[in-house]
């Protein structure tokens, strides 16, 4: 069987490609999805590719992902990347590999956006390689554990 991950997008990453292509790029989040999942096929991976604007359906998707034992999270929480610990809380119950990947280099950008409760909990952090961030975490997933994850 397929091991499976979860990828799961915050808010506003859903309006990806509309607004501030300059520093988000020109993609949508459809295009990362798919461009995720030829990667993933690819790698003989499973994955879920999941939105929400809502910070307590993002809650509800990583405890979907400890009540399914899957095995790693790559997770963009956008904004809520400086702001729940809710999501942090439920990410400490998660016993599998969480990678915290950013489109931009939140480090370079306004003093708000270098905090990041989320990576208390990461295993590691890609960030500012554009939607890039979300496929090298992939590599890195497969990479792992003589390229099981
Ligand atoms: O760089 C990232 O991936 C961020 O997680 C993106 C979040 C931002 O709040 C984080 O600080 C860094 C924002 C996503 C906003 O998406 C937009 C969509 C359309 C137009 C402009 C922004």
């Amino acid at each position: 069987m397929k091991d499976k991950i979860y990828i799961i997008n915050g808010p506003n990453l859903n309006k990806l490609g509309i607004r501030e292509p300059d520093k988000y790029g020109s993609l949508n989040l459809q295009d990362i999805e798919d461009m995720c999942k030829n990667k993933c096929d690819k790698l003989n991976l499973s994955c879920v590719f999941f939105q929400s604007n809502i910070e307590g359906e993002i809650v509800n998707k990583i405890h979907d992902a400890i009540d399914k034992n899957i095995k790693a999270i790559i997770i963009n929480a956008a904004a809520y990347t400086h702001t729940s610990i809710a999501i942090l809380d439920a990410l400490k119950m998660f016993k599998g590999i969480v990678i915290e990947v950013h489109i931009t280099n939140i480090h370079a950008r306004e003093e708000f956006r270098q905090q990041s409760f989320i990576s208390k909990v990461a295993h590691g952090v890609i960030a500012g390689f554009g939607e890039e961030s979300y496929l090298m975490a992939i590599d890195y997933l497969f990479n792992l554990n003589n390229k099981k994850v």
